[in-house]
């Protein structure tokens, strides 16, 4: 069984979906890499697949599915062979669910919004703003995070999803250690991980390379 996964390296989904991919043991995987300032994701070939024109975009045989959050679901529901990743137990995947859905609606939210404006429009600093809604996200996970991991005891989606985006927001907005010393504690437990340093790392340096050559700094 071949997968193909549309991405680029420096986009946090992108890389949530490779993370649980090699967490999974999913190997045999056809990547490509879809050149967003070059437009590849509006093109009429992408579109037919996914209409959204979005990245991460995962074909499984004739099987199609976008979205990074319902494509790590679909694929521990499919190929996991335990639960750990995503609990079976109602309670305990509602938690990993409402962190998933916090990633979508309120972290990657607020790191595109920052984001893209500087590095597609050309403006050369981020909003005051946005930059102070990105604490406010900050103390949310604080709070979020009474164990090890994100949601309980053990790395599960919540993790994974999260800290793709959190390490990217750290770029923006370093996260205090002073303010936050759970969140570092957590970054840093999820950075000695074998799905972070092969899947996220990579391309976290990649993003990180791309704001310098557009802020310089
Ligand atoms: N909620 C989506 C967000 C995906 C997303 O916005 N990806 C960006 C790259 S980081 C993208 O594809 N941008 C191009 C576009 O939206 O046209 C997910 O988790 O997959």
């Amino acid at each position: 069984m071949v997968f193909i996964l549309y991405k680029k390296d420096t986009s946090p989904p992108c890389r949530s979906v490779q993370m649980v991919l090699h967490e999974l043991g999913i190997y045999d995987v056809e990547l490509i890499e879809v050149n967003l300032p070059e437009r590849d994701h509006l093109k009429e070939e992408f579109l037919r697949m996914n209409p959204q024109h979005t990245v991460p975009t995962l074909i499984d045989g004739d099987f199609i599915i976008w979205d990074s959050h319902a494509i790590v679901t679909y694929l521990v529901n499919r190929y996991a062979k335990n639960d750990t990743l995503y609990p079976k137990e109602p309670k305990q995947r509602a938690i990993v669910d409402q962190r998933l859905h916090f990633d979508t609606g309120v972290l990657f939210a607020i790191l595109r919004a920052t984001a893209e404006p500087v590095l597609y429009n050309n403006e050369k600093s981020f909003k005051q703003e946005n930059l102070e809604k990105m604490e406010a996200a900050y103390e949310f996970v604080e709070k979020f995070l009474t164990s090890d991991w994100l949601a309980g005891d053990q790395v599960t989606l919540a993790d994974i999803c999260c800290v793709s985006t959190i390490s990217s927001m750290n770029v923006i907005v370093p996260i205090d250690k002073k303010k936050y010393p759970k969140i570092i504690s957590w970054l840093q437990r999820c950075s000695e991980q074998e799905f972070y340093k092969k899947a996220n790392e990579p391309g976290l340096k990649k993003f990180i390379e791309m704001f310098k050559n557009k802020i310089g700094n």
